[in-house]
């Protein structure tokens, strides 16, 4: 396990609705630029939006570089989207060699939601735990497991797709393809899509938030039913392999209020099935800060 301050490079994390870079040294983020997700873009034109985001946070050709993706990385590197909805336009590219050329050096790659987890695991509130599960809650619900001290993969990079399991109140198909999944009722996404269907016309979940924190009565149900189902996922991953504790990230995840909501849900599970749930110590540097803790460009 790797000490924070061994990591220094640069780091991208490309989210459902952010692309961010951060130039890390001894495990600081010291320079840090952001811009919207092109969600319809290629594969291609995705690593050139990251490397032009790179060299503004002041890429040298010495720098380490690693990538956290939305979308799971099999273990040959080639990149795909779960949720099509996000990312449409990924096509099957191997994101490891690309970047690699891209960047004129061996770039590390690996899903958003385990590089969070690393870190979080590393240095972060799962420090200590014996079996792990980070949840973000952001444009989709993402997740990454962490069982007596190894990140659990899988060769086709979909281990830790937590979001992708079913809710009871699950009704909508989700842009995997599956019906009821968590993600399609509690991610970002799906609280939007909510307000829009009952009429409270809004571009992001974040004015849902407000409009919640305002007192009204539609938000508060819409953000309940997200952290509801939640509260039952993590129940569900206590049961199958003994979670013990719960990481909470993202930026629904880390929102004003939220995290209760999950507690208050969680209560009305039997105490077996309760992890500890705590918020990401590292909030939403993790996914940057994990994307260099990968030595040697395998994931
Ligand atoms: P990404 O999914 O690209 O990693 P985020 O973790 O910021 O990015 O998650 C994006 C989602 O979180 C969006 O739906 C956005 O509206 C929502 N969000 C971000 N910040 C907040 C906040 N402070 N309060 C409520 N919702 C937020
Ligand atoms: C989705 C899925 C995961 C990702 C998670 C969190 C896609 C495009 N995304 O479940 O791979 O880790 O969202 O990603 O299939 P974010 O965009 O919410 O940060």
């Amino acid at each position: 396990m790797p000490a924070r301050d061994t990591l220094s490079g640069v780091a991208l994390d490309l989210g459902g609705t952010k692309l961010a870079a951060a130039r890390i040294v001894h495990g600081e983020i010291v320079a840090r630029v952001q811009v919207p997700t092109r969600g319809d873009a290629s594969a291609a034109e995705q690593v050139a939006d990251m490397h032009e985001i790179a060299r503004k946070v002041g890429l040298e050709s010495s720098d380490r570089v690693g990538l956290a993706v939305a979308g799971r990385v099999d273990a040959s590197g080639v990149w795909r989207a779960v949720n099509t909805e996000t990312l449409s336009n990924l096509a099957d590219v191997n994101l490891r060699r690309l970047a690699s050329d891209v960047f004129e050096r061996p770039v590390t790659v690996l899903n958003d939601a385990q590089a969070a987890t690393l870190s979080e695991y590393c240095f972060g509130a799962g420090h200590g735990s014996d079996a792990m599960a980070y949840v973000t809650v952001s444009t989709g619900v993402g997740g990454g497991l962490v069982l007596g001290g190894t990140l659990v993969r899988s060769a086709h990079g979909l281990a830790g797709h937590v979001g992708f399991t079913t809710a009871r109140a699950g009704m909508h198909r989700c842009g995997s393809g599956r019906r009821g999944t968590v993600e399609s009722i509690a991610a970002g996404r799906a609280i939007t899509a909510e307000a829009n269907r009952q009429g409270h016309p809004v571009q992001d979940a974040r004015a849902v938030f407000e409009a919640w924190h305002d007192g009204a009565a539609w938000a508060e149900a819409i953000i309940d039913g997200s952290a509801a189902a939640v509260a039952e996922m993590c129940a569900n991953l206590t049961a199958c392999l003994g979670i013990d504790r719960v990481v909470l990230g993202g930026g629904i995840g880390l929102a004003d209020g939220y995290e209760e909501r999950i507690r208050f849900h969680l209560e009305s599970e039997p105490p077996l099935f309760r992890p500890e749930l705590v918020l990401a110590q590292l909030g939403q540097d993790g996914v940057l800060l994990g994307a260099l803790v990968q030595p040697d460009g395998n994931d």
